[in-house]
């Protein structure tokens, strides 16, 4: 289900609990007078991540039955402040018997030297905390003995009430938490520092406002505070929870915040948010009275210039996203050729400083997939604008690689990092919550082994279709659609494709607001020679970002959910034939509604008839639209499927025309063999048929176009009349097996019929039946399909005949003769039908 990405996370990871370091205090070191934020003097790695043993003296980790789970400061010798969500779950405080607080404690693998642990007598938490949004988030452990004060064990200054911290002063976070989203911290567990800057609350709810993943917002409270920054990447993380930010003022560390929560970790826009202390101040006394000696709160150093309440206003300061720039479509700045010598170059792309990211299998010997290359000092990558080949690293591939397509994926080191600038510069990658919204305006481009070869954009264009659509043409009938905020399993842009591919494959990237995310890679297992379906990046980032530690993962930046954040399709897959899906609608596109089984059947000369797709290679027509009467030559005849007025389409030849036997009198339908198979895709896939009668509860609509030269599709609404109704009204003239329609008012000449235009129903399910083919000259008259179906279907192998519904074709009708208003009535069938339409019931109209 959706994921919400306010949840503080509580990370469990297994470190080894040091039992044998169990110590009682002695009492000479409880002094009256504490000192407090003053570590011993050594040097810090600026810049660097592991703290320096002793630099962060009162930093504590929380051990949940004997694993750490949150941070925590010493604040005097019986007294830890951390998080109240670190030990409240599900409204209920967690025993203080299962906890243990290590104390001096550096790296939490191997000898922990000077450190020692306390058990944990209590646990205070304010009686207004609920949940860490709604503020309050802290809490007090007493121990059950007091701390061992030393060079590695001293307690950090707490902030009076009237302690103003100044915005824009940079304070350090410290913890043990996950060194990235879901990236837990590598052994040996040394306790990490972050240098990260007070956000005043103006610009911390600025940034906030800005909508997220699942488009959320924030409402930052009183007794919150932020630290870090706009553009991210420095941050706390899972595991750091109830851990201090400390700002040095004076010569005394002081601690400004509690770690509580964020919207993942170090995103762009999305600072981590604290429990400010100062505010508790009344509280953290009020739980301490008569502990001897109680918390420090010394008397703030100076004034800060802008003296009390809120510091200046700050201006709000969005950061735009540093990947995924394009000058234009197609000049892709992260555009990466690997030259492995004696092979073929491989396309991938730049996914931070030093990485790059392409198909395992154009490195991997797929007989021995676990051999290493060993010639990785002749690879070359060739990237935009830099003016020699860059050397490589080193190979990553994924786990999965060799037998999952998916996972066909390899991470390249370059030997040294590359300057990000207009180019190179690294394509964004998706979180794994991303939505990439059915219409985004999508692009093809090179992915795997292949030459460079020169193609016109517009082939290249591509957009998205829908979850339904997507999943269903390869899900199963009744299969669940994954709903939006789930990870999607298949991603399906339609894009105008050429017969002529080569083998190369392809990788989607998607746009949102100017930026381009690598959405997908082209899974090019299957039967189709071009790719359809994308396998999507999304459950890649975290690996991605693992091995490639600052790859660029971007939130999405487009929603467009509607009211409740879900989509408005179906849910589940429309019925299924046995050989596969049938009669899908992709929906709408800005070029119109895509109708992928509508053909235009182009026959010697100038004549246009329409055609549908029943099969990979079977079209069926009216027979007198493309055999001309009198005529024994079959004529040559061409099929276009795809867009209407757009080029280049799916195009075959007709090879042989097939009619079924009907004695003396000319059939009416006829079926058109292709060249060659057209595979299912947005532009080309075979509609359902229906073995009898229609399935119940559709609508029905002829599909035609407006006029033949533009030919654009254009869908007329109809209710089609009961047999008996019909033969009442055209007696002298109908064949048997004749469909008759009313078209829905102002519809009747949407669509011109020189071309034979087809009927369509679509069925509660959502997927659309050919139901007939017009006659020749009408508009209401129609050659109905379900009386063919045993030629059809021994003609054509692969024909979706749905299964029958079980019900009635139609209503009961009696075997009365025609009304008599209606026998040989003059005019319109439309006014005779309005004399009729006021003596039956509606149930015999069918539509
Ligand atoms: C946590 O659950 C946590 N990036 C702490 C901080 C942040 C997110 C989660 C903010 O420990």
């Amino acid at each position: 289900m959706t994921q919400h990405l306010l949840l503080p996370l509580v990370v469990l990871a297994i470190r080894p609990l040091p039992g044998d370091l169990q110590d009682s205090a002695s009492p000479t070191q409880e002094a009256d007078d504490l000192d407090c934020g003053r570590p011993e003097p050594s040097a810090r790695i600026m810049g660097g991540s592991d703290a320096q043993p002793g630099t962060w003296p009162w930093q504590v980790s929380l051990h949940h039955r004997g694993s750490h789970v949150c941070g925590g400061s010493l604040i005097a010798p019986s007294w830890v402040l951390s998080a109240a969500h670190c030990f409240v779950s599900n409204g209920t405080l967690e025993p203080a018997a299962e906890w243990a607080v290590l104390l001096g404690v550096h790296s939490q693998d191997g000898p922990l030297d000077g450190a020692h642990v306390r058990a944990v007598a209590a646990i205070l938490v304010p009686d207004n905390y609920s949940s860490v949004e709604l503020g309050a988030d802290l809490a007090l452990l007493r121990l059950a003995s007091p701390a061992r004060l030393g060079p590695a064990v001293r307690p950090v200054c707490l902030p009076r009430a009237s302690h103003r911290f100044v915005h824009g002063t940079a304070c350090w976070a410290t913890g043990w938490g996950d060194v990235q989203e879901a990236d837990p911290l590598p052994v040996p567990w040394v306790l990490q520092e972050v240098r990260l800057k007070l956000l005043g609350e103006a610009a911390c709810q600025c940034l906030y406002s800005r909508p997220g993943p699942f488009n959320l917002t924030f409402q930052l409270l009183p007794g919150m505070l932020c630290a870090g920054y706009p553009e991210g990447r420095r941050d706390t993380c899972q595991g750091d929870s109830g851990g201090p930010l400390v700002c040095e003022e004076g010569g005394r560390w002081f601690q400004a915040g509690i770690t509580s929560f964020g919207f993942g970790c170090g995103r762009r826009n999305r600072p981590g948010v604290f429990t400010a202390v100062a505010p508790y101040e009344a509280w953290i006394r009020a739980q301490v009275m008569g502990s001897e000696p109680g918390p420090a709160f010394p008397i703030q150093p100076q004034e800060p210039q802008s003296g009390p309440g809120e510091p200046r206003e700050e201006n709000c300061t969005i950061a735009l996203p540093e990947c995924g720039k394009a000058p234009r479509p197609g000049a892709w700045p992260w555009e990466a050729q690997v030259i492995v010598p004696g092979s073929r170059p491989c396309h991938g792309a730049l996914v931070s400083e030093s990485w790059v990211l392409a198909p395992a299998t154009c490195f991997l010997d797929p007989i021995n997939p676990d051999d290493a290359p060993r010639d990785l000092g002749a690879w070359r990558v060739l990237l935009p604008s830099r003016p020699r080949a860059e050397r490589v690293a080193r190979l990553v591939a994924h786990e999965n690689a060799s037998w999952d397509d998916a996972s066909d994926l390899a991470l390249l080191q370059l030997r040294a990092p590359v300057n990000l600038s207009a180019a190179p510069r690294p394509v964004c990658l998706p979180h794994p919550e991303h939505y990439f919204l059915p219409g985004s305006r999508c692009r093809l481009a090179r992915w795997g082994r292949g030459e460079r070869a020169p193609r016109s954009s517009a082939l290249l264009e591509a957009e998205l279709l829908s979850r339904w659509w997507c999943h269903c043409l390869h899900g199963r009938q009744g299969a669940q659609v994954p709903l939006p905020g789930d990870p999607p399993r298949a991603l399906c842009p339609a894009y105008r494709e050429e017969e002529e591919e080569d083998d190369s494959g392809w990788s989607l990237l998607c746009q949102e607001e100017g930026t381009w995310f690598l959405a997908g890679v082209a899974d090019l297992s299957g039967n189709c020679l071009r790719p359809r379906v994308f396998s999507p990046l999304h459950d890649h980032g975290p690996w991605i970002s693992h091995v490639a530690r600052g790859a660029y993962l971007e939130d999405q930046l487009a929603w467009d959910w509607g009211p409740d954040g879900e989509e408005t399709e179906p849910h589940t897959c429309p019925p299924h034939t046995e050989h596969g899906a049938c009669g899908l609608q992709p929906e709408a596109s800005p070029e119109g509604l895509l109708w992928p089984w509508l053909a235009e059947v182009h026959v010697a000369g100038d004549r246009v008839c329409a055609g549908i797709l029943v099969a990979p290679s079977w079209v069926l027509a009216a027979t007198h639209c493309v055999l001309r009467l009198g005529s024994t030559t079959v004529p040559h005849m061409e099929v276009y499927l795809g867009w209407a007025g757009a080029s280049p389409r799916v195009s075959r030849l007709v090879v042989s025309i097939r009619l079924p036997r009907h004695l003396g009198l000319r059939p009416p339908l006829a079926l058109l063999e292709l060249s060659s198979r057209v595979e299912p895709s947005p532009a080309a896939l075979p509609i359902c048929l229906y073995p009898g009668g229609l399935p119940l509860g559709a609508s029905c609509w002829v599909l035609g176009w407006k006029d033949p030269q533009d030919r654009v599709p254009v869908a007329a609404a109809v209710s089609i009349l009961t047999p008996r109704l019909c033969h009442c009204l055209y007696e002298s003239v109908l064949p048997p097996g004749t469909l008759c329609v009313l078209y829905t008012e102002g519809q009747e000449d949407k669509c011109e019929v020189t071309s034979a235009p087809p009927l369509l129903c679509r069925t509660q399910g959502g997927s659309w039946v050919l139901v007939g083919m017009a006659m020749r000259g009408s508009r209401e008259l129609f050659a109905a399909v379900g009386p063919e179906e045993a030629w059809i279907s021994q003609t054509v192998g692969e024909v979706h005949f749905l299964p029958p519904s079980g019900s009635p074709y139609w209503p009961p009708e009696g075997s009365n003769l025609c009304p008599p208003a209606l026998a040989g009535a003059p005019g319109s069938p439309r006014s005779a039908l309005s004399v009729l339409l006021l003596l039956l019931p509606p149930a015999l109209l069918q539509g």
